[in-house]
């Protein structure tokens, strides 16, 4: 080695130096990061984050959530639909509630922020107005929903659904993969489902809802923006779907003999997709499955589902009416028959003006001047939480827009920014309260 030597170089003898570990962008942000690792790790599938509603997982989150709940300072319980909860008294006693949240069930194969991320900067939140010592014109309430996704009943938001008093009993009979009720799951939950009711919210105890969630798509990171308010949620309809043919050897039976199910509804899965582009809605095929799945049996019956939204219900009914008018052209070439059933829906919900004024307020307490503000396509618990009371939410960018994927994530430091935000737009929300 020439020329001086510099102390404490590699190569003179000397000690390495010590790798100097990154102070975290904020010690709340790298805890929040932390416990959505935690959270990942409570999963019915040890190869990927599965978490269902009412499964043995969904309790041992809400069991881990109430304990973050109660170190926050918080009072606990979980209500009668399995949503976990709990409550900051504000400047007197049993005052009408602000919540924030988000839900904390999951996909299959999901990222560890879609949910859980709101959940913990919901909880961050009211643990920084606790330590503050400063009291609220209001309580605050913190939710951790229990089934947003949808994913074991198929259909979605029975957690928030409950706590909005939109419940309908036909919703027990809804089976899941092994053919288990939700009165069955609940029971087995150890929740009564005829106490379901008791989830309830009136309108009159609830001050407004706030939700902190990622993106699920790629426009901040476009923008080079870490938060954006969000002014309306898409409206959605989900169905299950059959076509039906008839099943025959895969060698013998020629082209123009066949009633090919899965051929037909390949042809409806293209058209959902160009019929979408061409009247500005998002439909998606998200599971399929052909019957009776034999390599060399012609498939006699296929069954699929339809998830379609739109920022307005006309477009989305409009594009419905289009595939459906398509199935039809296809079956009568093909020889198929057609079934739909629906099994959700949810009108496009705005979000209140004055709370989201409260979030763009948060947004720009943090130094960023023009906040954005756009539409989102994902489905939120703000859809259900409309019916009882005013909702408004705060956009986190997440890495290329992915979600609903392990790959989702996001950075600490719009974590950080994000926590600012939400509690500058609870302070917000006070500050223009009048009871
Ligand atoms: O489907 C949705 O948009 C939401 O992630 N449940
Ligand atoms: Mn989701
Ligand atoms: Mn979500």
């Amino acid at each position: 080695m020439t020329g001086a030597v510099d102390a404490g170089a590699p190569g003179d003898g000397s000690a390495e130096p010590e790798p100097v570990e990154a102070e975290p962008v904020s010690r709340d942000a790298a805890l929040i990061m932390e416990r959505c690792d935690e959270l990942a790790t409570l999963s019915s599938n040890p190869e990927h984050l599965e978490r269902l509603h009412l499964s043995r997982e969904h309790a041992a989150a809400n069991a881990l959530v109430g304990e973050w709940m109660r170190q926050a300072g918080l009072s606990t319980w979980q209500d009668a639909a399995g949503n976990q909860c709990a409550r900051l008294e504000g400047s007197s006693p049993d005052l009408p509630a602000l919540l924030l949240g988000s839900h904390i069930d999951t996909v299959p194969d999901a990222g560890r922020y879609d949910g859980m991320l709101g959940v913990l900067l919901a909880i961050a939140v009211a643990g920084r107005i606790h330590s503050s010592g400063r009291a609220l014109p209001f309580a605050l309430e913190v939710v951790a929903f229990s089934d947003e996704e949808g994913t074991r009943f198929g259909t979605a938001l029975l957690g928030s659904r409950a706590l909005a008093g939109a419940w309908d009993d036909a919703l027990f009979e809804l089976t899941d993969a092994d053919g288990i009720t939700l009165f069955e799951a609940m029971q087995d939950f150890g929740l009564d489902p005829a106490r379901l009711p008791g989830a309830a919210r009136r309108r009159e105890s609830l001050v407004g809802y706030l939700e902190a969630h990622i993106e699920q798509g790629p426009i901040l990171e476009d923008l080079g923006k870490s938060l954006a308010a969000v002014t309306s949620i898409a409206g959605a309809r989900r169905f299950s779907l059959t076509m039906t043919g008839k099943a025959g050897h895969a060698g013998g039976t020629p082209f123009e003999k066949r009633r090919d199910a899965l051929v037909g509804a390949s042809e409806l899965v293209v058209a959902v997709e160009a019929l979408s582009r061409e009247y500005g809605t998002i439909g998606t095929v998200g599971r399929l499955q052909a019957f009776p799945g034999g390599v060399n049996v012609i498939p006699g019956r296929v069954d699929f589902s339809l998830d379609l939204r739109a920022e307005h219900d006309a477009d989305r009914d409009t594009c419905l009416r289009r595939i459906r008018e398509t199935a039809e052209d296809i079956c009568a070439r093909r020889g198929l028959s057609f079934e739909s059933t629906e099994i959700y829906t949810a009108p496009a919900v705005r979000c209140d003006p004055g709370l989201r004024a409260a979030i763009e307020s948060g947004i720009r307490s943090t130094g960023d001047a023009a906040p954005v503000a756009f539409h989102s396509r994902a489905g939120h618990d703000g859809v259900a939480i409309s019916s009882v009371t005013d909702f408004a939410m705060l956009f986190i960018r997440c890495a290329g827009g992915i979600s609903h994927h392990p790959d989702e994530s996001v950075i600490e430091a719009d974590v950080a920014v994000a926590l600012d935000a939400f509690e500058a737009a609870v302070w917000a929300v006070a500050a223009g309260y009048t009871g």
